[in-house]
């Protein structure tokens, strides 16, 4: 059964218009760089991330049209409504990064196991100084391999259908931060015909990474971060302008697999890796797109040391 339009949507409202002008109907926030704290949220979960904005700062809004009820399990924050539920969890790395990860999707599972939403949509992960290696291995894997002794350890699917995500990079310093969405309904996962799956990446790139390419719950599509990736490598290597117009090629893919969805109507979050490659970028999107595409410019570091560029996307069907 698929879910009533309106049930989840996204706005992207710029920090200069201030506070949403109603809070009875957020389920959840994103907030970048240094936007300000809203006074007003009440007990509304915010998700801080740590990532510089290029350009224009928006307040990440997702709404529910249906009456809500915010609270904590564990150190998740969260809000829902009776299908779908919205939550975030920060946590520092007093005992090392594969410790912080593993407990956070540990609550992450138990929270959405508990209170009933078990099927996880999306899912976003921020971790500082993502490609550095430590003890021998990139913070990436760690990462990686972490989340993965989680999702054995709650007996998750590691293939097939898994929630769609990313992975990025935030200010050296930031805690991990996880937030994600779930609901009472399964999502329907979708590959992309053009990439090997990530769960299926050979073992040169590390433990293997248990996402989608995409996800449809109801009537929105959201699109995993999306990378100059084609079969299971990285192309176009030094050059910002192909690996762009290959992410967006990757979207065009999965929009085709999605069917219901299309271009114009996707809302875009762009990581920049250098911050000078900004108008390079921007001038292909808007090649693509027309300039009036939604889009939020974040540097960040992207989980392959030669990606230049990444980009995610959420989407309602026409
Ligand atoms: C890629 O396609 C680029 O580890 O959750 C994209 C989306 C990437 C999600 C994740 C990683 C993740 O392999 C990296």
């Amino acid at each position: 059964m698929a879910l009533a339009a309106g049930l989840l949507q996204v706005d992207y409202i710029p920090l200069a218009e201030g506070a949403p002008a109603r809070w009875d109907d957020v389920l959840g926030l994103a907030t970048f760089d240094s936007a300000p704290v809203l006074a007003d949220s009440g007990d509304v979960p915010v998700a801080k991330i740590l990532t510089p904005v290029l350009g224009n700062n928006v307040y990440e809004v997702w709404r529910s049209s249906k009456p809500l009820e915010s609270g904590r399990y564990s150190r998740v924050h969260y809000r829902r409504s009776e299908d779908v539920l919205f939550g975030c969890i920060s946590l520092t790395e007093d005992s090392g990064l594969p410790a912080a990860t593993e407990a956070a999707y540990r609550e992450v599972f138990a929270t959405v196991n508990e209170l009933g939403y078990p099927h996880l949509a999306r899912i976003w992960n921020y971790l500082p100084r993502i490609n550095v290696e430590a003890d021998g291995l990139e913070r990436y894997r760690q990462f990686n391999s972490a989340r993965r002794t989680a999702s054995i350890a709650y007996r998750r699917e590691l293939t097939g259908n898994v929630p769609a995500a990313c992975a990025l990079g935030s200010v050296t310093g930031s805690p991990l931060v996880v937030y994600f969405i779930a609901s009472r309904q399964a999502a329907t996962a979708i590959e992309n015909p053009r990439q090997v799956s990530a769960y299926d990446y050979p073992p040169q790139y590390g433990p293997k990474p248990a996402f989608s390419r995409a996800s449809v719950l109801g009537d929105i599509l959201f699109i995993s971060g999306t990378a100059s990736i084609v079969g299971h490598e990285t192309i176009h290597v030094g050059d910002v302008a192909a690996q762009t117009r290959e992410s967006l090629t990757n979207i065009e893919a999965l929009l085709a697999e999605a069917k219901r969805f299309s271009l114009d109507r996707l809302t875009f979050k762009v990581y920049v890796r250098n911050n000078a490659d900004l108008p390079v970028i921007q001038s292909q999107l808007h090649a693509r797109l027309g300039p009036r595409a939604h889009a939020l410019y974040l540097q960040a570091d992207i989980c392959r040391l030669d990606l230049l560029v990444e980009i995610e996307a959420v989407g309602r069907a026409v």
